[in-house]
């Protein structure tokens, strides 16, 4: 497992606690994921019979738009380092995961597998999407020319117990979180959301997205990437509803409109993994509600946007 600090690997850990499988780990201390010496030197001490691929740089818009060169760097050093000595090593599996930003800005809705490479990509986070695409890449071409049987999954839009709630470097459901849980304490008036509200973005709790990906694990063997999302989109302006609604803040909703829109429109076409037999479990009322729980009980303050080794 590459990335079990983060929100996503930490999930993939839990979910993975049902499977009986002994779970080696990589801290930072273990190796720096960017460094390639040191990351080949863990995977032949741990051997690993399959690795899932979840550390990354993350972040939301903001943190996109004002950090390209770590975005796109940290994550091409990771991706490469770990694949590429998953393959000297000899491992038997490695799902490695991305982002649905990979897509066009305006590919056709629902996205489908096949649109990937087929137009200019947004520009806040072109450089994140950029080393994902390598990422697919170079698991369709250590199979192509080695036989390895590397796989690729695309979540959508994830949250969830662990996120980063840091209002600059967060993704919009974190921060509407904690804007909203805050407004509420002080008495504010008012919370401020960032753009038009009229984006959509498609939504999924974090251990719905560790289910696919080890029904992934266990299924597929494919070239290409497989999209992991909800198949379900709202507006900005409907999620922020919504997330009042379950804070309990009853203010007014503000527009900072200098702050960036993004993509319009980002929903995947969930046919593909759906054709495998997977379906989400936790609806997007029911998720939120269970992250604010988490919030309230964990108190976070923690700054993410790090690499998650
Ligand atoms: O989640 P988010 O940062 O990422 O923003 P993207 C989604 C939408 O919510 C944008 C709006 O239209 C934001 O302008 N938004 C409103 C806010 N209020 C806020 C707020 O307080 N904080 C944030 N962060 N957004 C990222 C990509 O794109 O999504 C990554 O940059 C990655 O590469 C990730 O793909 C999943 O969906 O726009």
């Amino acid at each position: 497992m590459a990335g079990h600090r983060g929100m996503v690997g930490s999930a993939i850990v839990r979910r993975l606690a049902s499977e009986g499988a002994e779970v080696v780990t990589a801290s930072r201390a273990d190796a720096d994921l960017r460094d390639q010496a040191a990351t080949t030197a863990w995977i032949e001490k741990t051997r690993p019979d399959a690795v899932f691929l979840a550390a990354a740089k993350v972040g939301g818009i903001l943190a996109n738009d004002t950090y390209p060169a770590d975005f796109l760097y940290d994550n091409l050093m990771i991706e490469a380092n770990i694949i590429h000595g998953a393959h000297k090593v000899g491992v038997e599996k490695l799902m490695f995961l991305g982002s649905s930003c990979i897509y066009p800005k305006f590919a056709p809705q629902p996205i489908t597998e096949d649109a990937l490479l087929t137009g200019a990509l947004e520009p806040t986070n072109e450089w994140y999407a950029i080393a994902k695409i390598a990422g697919i890449k170079l698991c369709d071409a250590y199979r192509k020319q080695h036989g390895a049987n590397f796989i690729s999954g695309m979540p959508t839009n994830l949250y969830g117990p662990g996120d980063n709630f840091d209002l600059n470097s967060s993704h919009v459901m974190p921060a509407l979180i904690r804007k909203a849980h805050e407004a509420k304490l002080s008495g504010a008036p008012s919370i401020t959301v960032w753009g038009t509200g009229t984006p959509r973005r498609e939504f999924l709790h974090v251990d719905d997205c560790a289910d696919a990906c080890v029904h992934l694990m266990k299924t597929h063997s494919e070239a290409g990437h497989v999209n992991i999302g909800s198949g379900e989109d709202i507006t900005i302006l409907d999620l922020t509803k919504l997330v009042c609604d379950v804070v309990g803040f009853k203010g007014e909703i503000v527009h900072d409109l200098s702050k960036p829109d993004g993509t319009p429109r980002k929903l995947m076409s969930a046919d593909k993994l759906r054709a495998t037999g997977w379906a989400p479990k936790i609806g997007l009322e029911e998720g939120v509600a269970s992250v604010y729980q988490w919030f309230l009980a964990n108190k976070v303050e923690h700054v993410g946007g790090a690499v998650h080794g």
